[in-house]
């Protein structure tokens, strides 16, 4: 998510926090060595970053015996510029034996402790899923299914109004329509098609490229022993959501579905102001358009539990696609009395070319090959919600066998290639061993360091070559704490993590620990929310410490549903790839 304005409905809750007691602390840079809290299937590559010192040399011990189980050398000493801080890496690669260990360097505090085993990520990926369960619209969560977090439904959305900037000929402003399930897009309550559209397509990508994963993997979801795995059982609830967002007059798919202006820091059935549906957008048609011809494909096997789903999912997404060419320019205006996010995106051919790539395959029709294979300047390293192209080569890739012209694949993964080849190279030279620059350290951080992984993720399926693989495992090994802070930014796993997200619930709920399985949009020296946080502070300008465990910071630790997504995606992979 990126937001031009904070999702406080004040600057005085900032303030209210605060005064409550529920802020968190302000965090300086207290990490030493650095190291994935959760740790490493035995045959991953396994680094930890150390800070450089007098001592070139570090060891591995079991954390029960203290017995070092692995010495060797650190590598040579260089500034990280993201950081501003001087790292050696310690590579414990060949330590395959099951077990817990730390790292240690004499004369430094020991690693957190980690563990070698053959599930590490497998609680991380079901949390990263129920994190959606747990943010789902317009249904209670028992405590069968949410535990201590169990709360009443919030939203129905069966009485959502016609904005006036939505009207039609059928539909005049104030038509009530209804529009009830899908998520709340992140610490909000708002629900909005085109972050809904790149966090949907990842998570049946997930499904698509590791099956055999997912459909062991049992998250606990109210759906849970239908026969469909959790997973698409998650995604389906946004399905139904997306679909209503259709108007079935025009074809054309309205942006966002949203209250006035931002609840308050309450729960979700506290949170009772009119809903509006507001302004079909280019954007959101060919979003809808993407995600519901993935749909139709992946759910296929499944359509036995609903009967003519995939025809309809391709149907509707036709009809926003023809919606789409017939108002190519149709971008987001934020009407004046609406002040919730605006996911507003200044150009739009990336996700015609998406959307194209969709509907190629699954009609193999000319008109949507010619968009869907358009040549493209330059090199997209990752995707993002305002930048979905790779999106579509990710689908066209996988889908080879399948294309009316199985070249147009080929294509595709030349561009995969080209992208992660640069990210490789990044990875390579980087002091702290991560193929994130200086420069993506923006609003999402987290989630650019995990799409990033999800293109080398996609280099490594196709070539099959180590160095891809590797390379996203040190993305996730950053995100989980083998990065300057020494945190886990995924709440609710790894031994120090995110404890104060920017969400509502789990400001609201009484509750000590937040909601568990949501990935905060991490360091970003933008720092949007310093004036809206008062009385806590940013400890450092620099872009990889740019980060605040702080309720009131909406621009460093805020949740959202698209940066979930390839956390899913990364977790999912590693342990279905890793040799
Ligand atoms: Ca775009
Ligand atoms: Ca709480």
């Amino acid at each position: 998510m990126y937001s031009s304005r904070p999702r406080l409905p004040t600057a005085l809750a900032c303030a209210a926090l605060l005064a409550t007691g529920l802020a968190g602390t302000s965090n300086a840079a207290a990490a030493g060595i650095e190291v994935n809290q959760l740790g490493f299937l035995p045959a991953a590559q396994k680094l930890a970053v150390v800070p450089a010192g007098a001592n070139g040399r570090f060891k591995v011990v079991d954390a029960n015996s203290g017995k070092p189980v692995f010495e060797g050398t650190l590598g040579p000493a260089a500034t990280w510029d993201a950081s501003g801080e001087s790292v050696r890496i310690a590579d414990f690669s060949s330590l395959r034996t099951a077990g817990n260990y730390r790292v240690t360097v004499a004369g430094q505090p020991d690693s957190p402790v980690f563990a070698i085993g053959a599930d590490p990520y497998r609680a991380l990926d079901a949390g990263a899923i129920r994190a959606y369960t747990l943010n789902r619209a317009s249904i209670a969560l028992d405590a069968r299914v949410a535990g201590q977090y169990a709360r009443p439904p919030g939203h129905p959305d069966d009485k959502v109004l016609v904005h006036e900037s939505a009207a039609s000929a059928k539909r005049p402003a104030g038509t009530v329509i209804k529009s009830p399930k899908g998520w709340y897009d992140a610490g909000d309550y708002n629900k909005y098609i085109v972050n809904s559209g790149i966090s949907t397509y990842t998570l049946l990508a997930a499904y698509e490229h590791f099956p055999a994963w997912f459909d062991k993997l049992a998250v606990n979801v109210p759906e849970s022993g239908n026969g469909v795995p959790d997973l698409l059982n998650e995604v389906q609830w946004n399905l139904d959501w997306m679909i209503t967002m259709q108007d079935p007059e025009d074809g054309g798919v309205y942006h966002k579905l949203t209250n006035k202006s931002f609840d308050g820091m309450v729960m979700p059935d506290r949170a009772t102001a009119p809903r509006y549906v507001v302004q079909k957008t280019t954007a959101a048609a060919l979003d809808f358009a993407a995600v519901m011809a993935t749909a139709s494909r992946v759910l296929a096997p499944f359509d036995a539990k609903a009967p003519g789903r995939s025809q309809r999912y391709l149907a509707a997404a036709e009809n926003a696609w023809r919606w789409a060419v017939a108002h190519p320019d149709a971008l987001y205006r934020q009407p004046a009395d609406i002040q919730t996010g605006t996911y507003g995106d200044e150009k739009v051919d990336d996700e015609f070319s998406w959307a194209a790539a969709e509907l190629y395959i699954a009609t193999g029709k000319d008109e949507y090959r010619a968009r869907a294979v358009a040549a493209v300047p330059g090199v997209q390293t990752s995707p993002g919600w305002a930048d979905v192209r790779p999106l579509g080569w990710i689908s066209l890739a996988q889908q080879r066998a399948h294309l009316k012209k199985p070249e147009d694949a080929d294509n595709a993964r030349r561009q995969i290639l080209a992208a992660a080849d640069t990210l490789l190279a990044r990875w390579q030279a980087s002091p702290a061993r991560l193929s994130m620059e200086k420069s993506d350290f923006v609003w999402g951080s987290n989630a650019v360091a995990l799409n990033q992984a999800m293109m080398l993720v996609q280099a490594y399926r196709i070539t099959k070559k180590t160095d891809y693989l590797n390379a996203a495992q040190s993305a996730l090994d950053y995100t989980l704490g083998r990065n300057p802070l020494g945190i886990s930014y995924v709440t609710g796993f790894g031994n120090r993590s995110t404890q104060h997200p920017h969400h509502r619930p789990s400001e609201a709920d009484g509750i000590a620990a937040p909601v568990p399985g949501w990935l905060a949009g991490g360091p970003n020296p933008g720092q949007q929310d310093a004036k809206d946080c008062h009385g806590v502070t940013y400890a450092s300008k620099q872009p990889a410490l740019s980060y605040l465990d702080h309720g009131c910071s909406y621009a460093s630790n805020e949740i959202a549903i698209n940066w979930n997504a390839p956390l899913v995606y990364v977790a999912a992979a590693l342990q279905a790839l890793e040799r």
